[in-house]
């Protein structure tokens, strides 16, 4: 038997528990591999940027400290003691967030409300400009020619988009936006201020919600498209019936029955956010982070970000000089490549098919 397979005693190498010595000679020890990848990750930490998107007023700032208040990501944000104050500009708030040896940095992106204005054409602009710019960052860093080893990622993995609870159907609107940011990043969308609806209200109006979704093919996470295998497809179709989480925000904690949870007081009662009979907050924190975190990164890189790369690229008429050819100008700051990149993505095959003819 090769040496170099055997597990000496303190190694970190695995001696698989379940083969008798005898039956070494047949063991290659393929599955140690599962040990090395666990041992990588935990020694690069993982990266996780997720985006709150929606009219102004739903509670979206709320919901940035609701996340990092929770359970799961409890952080020492101090009670703040005052109104949350409108949201103005774009910001990120990240924190290292670290659990049995697991390093976390999660990066939460406020935005500012839309919806305000008479004329709210192209109000998402300035959202689809962000999400955009990273992506060219990280492009930007991938085609150096000397790169570093790991390349900050600061692309939106998840963006959860707040839908008013308005009890009706989605506003056209709202319709435009999803649609646009579908197609750029994986969107979560969530009935905001729950607590206004009643649990019929909240059922009927969710299954408003994806009916409208359906109809003007708005394909929002975890996509239909993108399951993988059986086991993937019967999860994630369990997640897509209870989309959109009808979800409650609240940054103050409370003492319920001597223990302090995180909830909104009110004349007649706490709504407890952790509260599974009080609203679906925890659906939405563990899918995001529980279950489907790397998921969320892979179709970030693997899809998202690879269509915006194949635009950038075709845009520049890079793919008929042939492999290796790089010169990729950096775009301005902030400038939407999706949707209309994707028009020029075409109009760069169209230009190539004429040259070609
Ligand atoms: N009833 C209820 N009120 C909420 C909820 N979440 C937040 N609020 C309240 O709604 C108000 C606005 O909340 P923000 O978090 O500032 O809303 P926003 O979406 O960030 O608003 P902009 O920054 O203007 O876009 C605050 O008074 C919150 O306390 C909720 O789930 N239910
Ligand atoms: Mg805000």
């Amino acid at each position: 038997m090769d040496p170099l397979r055997q597990s000496s005693p303190g190694s970190s190498r695995p001696s698989s528990p379940r083969t008798p010595p005898c039956e070494m000679f047949d063991y290659v020890g393929i599955e140690a591999v599962l040990d090395q990848l666990k041992i990588k990750a935990m020694k690069m930490g993982f990266e996780f940027n997720i985006m709150v998107v929606g009219q102004s007023g739903l509670g979206k700032s709320t919901m940035v400290n609701t996340l990092f208040k929770s359970k799961v990501w409890k952080s020492n944000i101090p009670n703040l003691g005052t109104p949350t104050p409108q949201t103005l500009k774009l910001h990120s708030v990240t924190h290292i967030i670290e659990e049995k040896g697991v390093k976390l940095k999660l990066t939460v992106t406020d935005t500012p409300g839309f919806g305000d204005q008479i004329n709210n054409d192209k109000c998402w602009d300035p959202i689809l400009g962000y999400i955009n710019e990273q992506y060219e960052r990280y492009l930007q860093e991938e085609i150096l020619i000397t790169r570093q080893r790991h390349i900050p990622d600061t692309r939106v993995h998840c963006c959860v988009y707040f839908v008013p609870p308005t009890g009706h159907c989605l506003r056209p609107l709202d319709i435009e936006f999803l649609q646009r940011l579908c197609r750029a990043v994986n969107v979560v969308p969530v009935i905001a201020r729950a607590d206004s609806l009643t649990i019929e209200e909240r059922e009927t109006f969710r299954q408003r919600i994806q009916h409208n979704l359906r109809s003007h093919c708005i394909e929002v996470y975890p996509q239909k498209s993108l399951d993988e295998d059986t086991n993937d497809r019967i999860l994630n179709s369990k997640i897509r019936d209870r989309i959109p989480f009808a979800v409650v925000g609240a940054d103050r904690e409370h003492l319920v029955n001597g223990k302090c949870v995180l909830g909104r007081k009110t004349k007649w009662g706490i709504i407890e956010v952790e509260n599974m009979a009080h609203c679906e907050f925890p659906l939405l924190r563990d899918l995001l982070i529980r279950s489907h975190l790397q998921d969320l990164k892979d179709i970030t890189h693997n899809v998202h970000y690879e269509n915006y790369r194949v635009c950038r690229l075709n845009e520049s008429h890079l793919l008929p000089q042939g492999p290796g050819w790089v010169n990729l100008a950096p775009t301005p700051a902030g400038r939407p490549a999706t949707p209309r990149s994707l028009k020029v993505c075409q109009q760069a095959q169209d230009d190539a098919k004429d040259e070609a003819y």
